[in-house]
């Protein structure tokens, strides 16, 4: 496989730069996630914005590359053995990124699968129930009346606040020093304000989350890969 050459997005989020990772992304918790982390390690890559509309991510372009429609997605021209590789998956990018670069994955074996396990923790709970209690609570199920999955997202996502808040007690980021695991879960705690839902959740009890939010939040890297690529 050549890139570009062999990768059919190209023909419609052509490169600019084919020797640089290319990024296919749209400014969502899941998918800042990748900037944020692309920003961090100084890596040099080109954004392509893919919208969440059907004619983006749902598009033979796009579906080549992530045939379940759904940003975030890289390519790497310069990947394992020098060969091109596609990848989809906020997690398993996170992880490529943290080990090709040897930045914010630690490389002790026990602080590297603590970093592992709480992106885990954030790709199979928090993103998906935060998700839906997006979904329920402000976007289009907030109409459907019967409360019962409004209340199933809203204490779902009240008990795994409390998990964070819980992990957080002496340390300032969730796996100890900062890692991937931080750039995967403080976008979806940032979200809760998005969703108008930080009151129901109970965000102002949990000050370790407070404060955890606003540190993620100064970081420069942080502030930059939010608004990658830009919405217009
Ligand atoms: N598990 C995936 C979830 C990605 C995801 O849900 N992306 C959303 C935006 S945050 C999306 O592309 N939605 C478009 C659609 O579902 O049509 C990941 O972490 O990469």
């Amino acid at each position: 496989m050549t890139f570009p050459d062999d990768f059919p997005i190209t023909h419609r989020w052509p490169p600019q730069h084919p020797d640089r990772l290319q990024l296919y992304s749209f400014p969502t918790p899941n998918g800042v996630k990748a900037s944020i982390m692309l920003e961090e390690t100084g890596l040099p890559y080109e954004a392509h914005k893919i919208t969440l509309s059907d004619a983006d991510v749902k598009s033979a372009e796009f579906l080549s590359l992530n045939p379940n429609n759904k940003i975030p997605a890289i390519i790497d021209p310069d990947g394992p053995g020098g060969q091109p590789l596609a990848l989809f998956e906020s997690g398993a990018i996170l992880i490529y990124l943290g080990e090709k670069t040897g930045q914010l994955l630690p490389t002790d074996p026990a602080a590297r699968y603590q970093a592992i396990q709480w992106l885990m923790f954030q790709m199979g709970g928090v993103g998906p129930l935060f998700g839906q209690l997006g979904f329920f609570y402000k976007f289009a199920g907030s109409e459907i009346e019967d409360p019962r999955p409004r209340e199933r997202y809203i204490n779902e996502a009240r008990r795994l606040l409390n998990v964070v808040e819980t992990a957080l007690e002496g340390r300032d980021w969730i796996a100890g020093d900062y890692s991937i695991a931080d750039i995967a879960l403080a976008p979806w705690l940032r979200a809760l304000d998005f969703y108008g839902a930080r009151d129901v959740v109970g965000w102002a009890d949990h000050p370790r989350c407070v404060a955890y939010l606003d540190r993620f939040l100064d970081r420069p890297a942080v502030q930059r890969g939010l608004n990658i690529p830009p919405r217009d």
